[in-house]
């Protein structure tokens, strides 16, 4: 039997008001102020990282070649999940192209991610993967991955082979909305929720793939209640709100591991930025509205909501605000010069590190 969703769906992304359904009652004043003012830190780090990166791009001298696909919008996801993970004790978690901010969030170094959007051979995958393929084993991020749902499978082998070792860990799996149409996720939730495996299947639901909405590509457009066909537990969070997503994801995540089973999110969320950095669609509106992305990010921004509920709540002062700011343009712009310093790939290193 699927559990109750803890929000009904709006029928209509675009057209909800909140990005979720109902809001959780928290008192910001009872939880954990140090980890919060992290995350939202994190998240301040993340947004100047991508922003810098566009940027880049732009440019067109750091060897941002081909893809970039940016999570602006999206911030508070990638932090609260992973934020509610335990990397030191070997979760694992796996993304989709639009993976810099997992990356990130569980720590990998900037300078490292940057050189490899750029090509660079001090880059994380040594230059070899670029945006689409940022990885950092060690940290339990198998990486991010080009094919539209082509990741969700390769976490149900990662969950089967925590449950086949008998470990107390879990595997989060990140995709878009474009994912649930793909045979491949439907095959993998029928076996995740048969042999009950530790898995978190987690939605980014920004409303669009590409240029197209999920109101013209989903049969039914209350896409959690999909996962219903597979007696799956599933949640409708609203991904905009840090507090929401990690105290709503760490309860789960801890009950996921004294009662190991999949669990799938849905997080409504909204991409500011073209679908990569070539669509320029975001100033053209052939798909969506001006007023839609500027209603987003006035009323919805993960960052300014977080930060209005700690100025609130006297954790996070006007001094701090400007100081984490002011530092996260810093290192962004440090984690660029360290890839613009570093060397390109050599020729040497063509058939290494890859299967040929
Ligand atoms: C199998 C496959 N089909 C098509 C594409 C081209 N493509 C790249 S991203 C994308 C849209 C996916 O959107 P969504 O899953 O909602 O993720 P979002 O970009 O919104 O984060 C498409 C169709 C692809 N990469 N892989
Ligand atoms: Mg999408």
């Amino acid at each position: 039997m699927a559990r109750a969703a803890t929000a009904a769906p709006p029928a209509s992304h675009a057209t909800a008001k909140n990005g979720s359904g109902k809001e959780a009652d928290l008192d910001i004043k009872k939880l954990d102020a140090k980890k919060y003012l992290r995350f939202y830190e994190q998240m301040v780090h993340i947004r100047e990282f991508e922003e810098l990166c566009d940027h880049a791009f732009r440019q067109g001298t750091h060897g941002i070649g081909g893809y970039l696909h940016l999570y602006s919008g999206e911030e508070a996801i990638a932090v609260g999940i992973i934020g509610a993970m335990d990397v030191e004790n070997g979760d694992a978690f796996i993304g989709h192209y639009r993976d810099h901010a997992y990356a990130l969030a569980a720590g990998s170094e900037p300078g490292e991610v940057m050189a490899e959007i750029c090509g660079k051979a001090t880059g994380c995958s040594k230059g070899k993967g670029g945006s689409m393929h940022i990885c950092d084993a060690k940290l339990g991020f198998y990486g991010g991955y080009g094919i539209v749902g082509g990741n969700v499978p390769i976490a149900l082998g990662l969950a089967w082979a925590i449950k086949y070792r008998g470990e107390n860990r879990v595997c989060a799996c990140f995709f878009g909305d474009g994912s649930m149409n793909q045979g491949g996720f439907h095959e993998t939730l029928n076996m995740a929720q048969l042999y009950k495996v530790p898995a978190l299947f987690v939605l980014e639901n920004n409303g669009y793939a590409m240029g197209t909405s999920i109101e013209r590509s989903h049969a039914n457009p209350n896409l959690a209640s999909r996962v219903e066909s597979y007696a799956m537990e599933y949640h409708v969070i609203n991904g905009q709100n840090i507090f929401e997503v990690h105290e709503q994801v760490a309860a789960i995540v801890e009950s996921m591991r004294t009662n190991p089973r999949p669990v799938f999110l849905e997080m409504k969320t909204y991409r500011y930025h073209g679908h990569g950095a070539a669509d320029t669609q975001v100033t053209q509106s052939t798909y969506r509205s001006r007023e839609e992305v500027e209603d987003w990010k006035t009323h919805r921004d993960p960052i300014r909501l977080a930060e209005q509920a700690l100025m609130e709540a006297e954790i996070l002062t006007e001094e701090e605000r400007e100081r984490i700011h002011t530092e996260a343009v810093e290192a962004a712009k440090a984690a660029l010069k360290f890839s613009d310093d570093s060397p390109d790939p050599s020729p040497d290193e063509l058939l290494t590190d890859v299967y040929v």
